[in-house]
């Protein structure tokens, strides 16, 4: 089937461009996270939470996948560097559009660069762009069913981030199930479940984090 060739000729230009990019990533020392959920599941939100909170204690870089400035002046006006991946209107970022976007970065001044992905359950977990975790956020109001419906996504997941928990006695939302859901796909997951409007559950997603920063620049070190 020749359109099935042609997507495999595109996914595998991409996966050599996130080769290179992961490269340069790893010779920097820099620990670089893929921030995927739907449109308005949190992502904007967890980035700036987790960015006030560590920002003391890592040199952190932001790259907003995006068409429009809303979500770089919300991360700019914390004071770290940030740049708008410019999507063009597409529905994921791929490893071209983040090996371009590096150098508006002081890629050598960082730590930690937090990538945050196009809103979308579906297209973003089908490109490598170099990162070196996939951090999945689903919330409460999109419903308990997601693992279900978007697989990919949620098998592809490296932490999974349930966020908007302060809205959970407002929704009809079965934790069992989702949970369930998540297990059968990707069991073991780290997994969070958290509020961006009350902080709560925030702790244990940081002090993970906290400890991959630590694993790379010990490997970076050695
Ligand atoms: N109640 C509640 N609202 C939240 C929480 N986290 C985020 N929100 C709200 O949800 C809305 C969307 O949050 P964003 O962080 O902008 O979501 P996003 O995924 O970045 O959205 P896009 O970039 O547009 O895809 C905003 O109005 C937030 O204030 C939460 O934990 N609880
Ligand atoms: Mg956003």
């Amino acid at each position: 089937m020749p359109e099935i060739k042609v997507v495999e000729n595109i996914l595998d230009a991409n996966d050599q461009i996130a080769a290179r990019t992961r490269q340069q990533l790893d010779a920097l020392g820099v620990v670089a996270l893929n921030i995927m959920a739907s449109p308005g599941g949190g992502k904007t939100s967890v980035i700036m939470q987790t960015i006030s909170a560590l920002k003391d204690e890592a040199r952190i870089g932001v790259m907003e996948g995006d068409v429009v400035m809303i979500d770089v002046e919300k991360v700019a006006a914390l004071g770290v560097p940030v740049t708008l991946v410019n999507t063009g209107g597409n529905c994921h970022l791929d490893a071209n559009m983040v090996s371009s976007a590096l150098p508006s970065l002081p890629m050598d001044a960082l730590d930690l660069l937090i990538i945050e992905n196009v809103g979308n359950l579906i297209c973003p977990a089908a490109f490598q762009l170099g990162h070196h975790v996939n951090v999945v956020i689903a919330s409460v109001p999109e419903g308990d069913d997601k693992p279900y419906k978007y697989p990919a996504m949620f098998r592809g997941a490296d932490v999974l981030l349930l966020n908007k928990i302060d809205l959970m006695d407002y929704i009809d939302f079965r934790l069992d199930y989702f949970r369930h859901g998540v297990e059968v796909l990707n069991p073991g997951v780290a997994f969070f479940p958290v509020s961006c409007k009350t902080g709560e559950g925030f702790d244990a997603w940081l002090d993970w984090l906290r400890a991959r920063v630590a694993q790379r620049s010990a490997t970076n070190e050695a």
